[in-house]
């Protein structure tokens, strides 16, 4: 206890890392840290109230939109508005980009991609889901309306990113390039407490994470690699366990703690993979290098591939290096797809 630190002590305590900081990324950071305890306690009525099960609404990317999922997209998106830190959003739940039109907001320097609850399809069945966001400085001028460009910047350019994970507690993981820091929920006292200060991915991990259902569906390269994660070798460290629960924030802040590597490669279902290049694979892929470990789609950096479109989907790897590189190795000598 003699070192309790709330994320909002901890944000400012930090803000001297950026030479000229105005505060205005703390006061971004902060509207975050609002509403993920707003949605944190709508996501533990959930059973008890009428709010699981389908909106009625699909995204523009054809997917069932679940009544969380339009609630966490207004509450980050209000937290967002109000605090004028943020110029636009753009969002898993939105078809186009947002731009706020208040006068204050257009003078505002950050653009802010979000999936604001990310793996909604397991709210009804009580399994752990999350919001991802990743902060961007525009690049319109300031004093207008945000523009296409704003949003469609590399992942190398991301100002910050993070999470919340809702899970067995709730947990706020961010970074702003200088480590990565996770903070735990105290509900009794209503703040996210430092727990989890300068977080490192093990260099080598014993964890794989795939949907494996979709195996026949593969590219040669991660079936053979799957394969290698499955066959015992003679230092006795294969075969690597299996844990997948289909919520990447989950699956990754797993591995994140105890090492592994998280997959989802192009499928025939998806040929160009399923995740989102902008509001889940960025975020992640810039927490997970700040981490120590890597983030590919195969072929290269996730963080450097520059983006077409809002909803761009990728392959995506990301975790333990060591285990990086040998998927890498696999998939080039392996290059058929199917
Ligand atoms: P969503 O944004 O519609 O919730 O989809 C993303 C989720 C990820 O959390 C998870 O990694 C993946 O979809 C699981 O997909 P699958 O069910 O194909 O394994
Ligand atoms: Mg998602």
């Amino acid at each position: 206890m003699s070192n309790l630190r709330t994320l909002g002590e901890f944000i400012i305590e930090k803000q001297h890392d950026f030479p000229h900081a105005s505060g205005d990324l703390s006061s971004l950071l902060s509207s975050i840290n609002l509403a993920a305890k707003i949605v944190h306690r709508e996501i533990n009525k959930a059973g008890l109230v009428d709010i699981t099960g389908a909106a009625g609404e699909e995204n523009i990317q054809g997917e069932a939109q679940q009544k969380l999922d339009v609630l966490a997209n207004d509450t980050f998106k209000a937290a967002l508005e109000n605090r004028d830190q943020v110029c636009g959003i753009a969002s898993e739940e939105e078809d186009d980009f947002v731009s706020f039109d208040s006068e204050l907001n257009k003078q505002a320097k950050y653009v802010v991609l979000m999936d604001p609850l990310d793996g909604s399809s397991n709210i009804d069945v009580n399994v752990s889901v999350g919001t991802i966001f990743s902060i961007y400085r525009r690049l319109s001028p300031i004093g207008g309306l945000t523009e296409a460009r704003d949003f469609l910047q590399p992942g190398t350019e991301q100002v910050a990113s993070g999470y919340v994970i809702y899970g067995s507690s709730t947990m706020l993981v961010y970074t702003t390039g200088k480590g990565v820091h996770g903070f735990t929920y105290d509900p009794s006292i209503g703040s996210f407490c430092l727990s989890h200060e300068d977080m490192r991915i093990p260099k080598q991990g014993f964890i794989y994470s795939i949907n494996e259902g979709n195996y026949i569906n593969f590219p040669a390269g991660v079936k053979k690699y799957l394969k290698y994660c499955q066959e015992e070798d003679e230092a006795g460290k294969r075969p690597y366990t299996s844990r997948y629960i289909g919520s990447l924030v989950s699956d990754f802040h797993r591995n994140l703690l105890l090492g592994g590597i998280f997959l989802y490669p192009s499928t025939r279902a998806y040929p160009t993979g399923k995740l989102r290049l902008l509001y889940e694979c960025n975020p992640i892929a810039f927490l997970t290098e700040q981490a120590g470990g890597e983030a590919t789609d195969g072929e290269g950096r996730i963080m450097e591939i520059k983006p077409g479109e809002l909803h761009q989907r990728v392959p995506f790897f990301a975790g333990s290096t060591d285990m990086v590189k040998t998927l890498h190795g696999f998939l080039r000598d392996n290059p058929d797809q199917y």
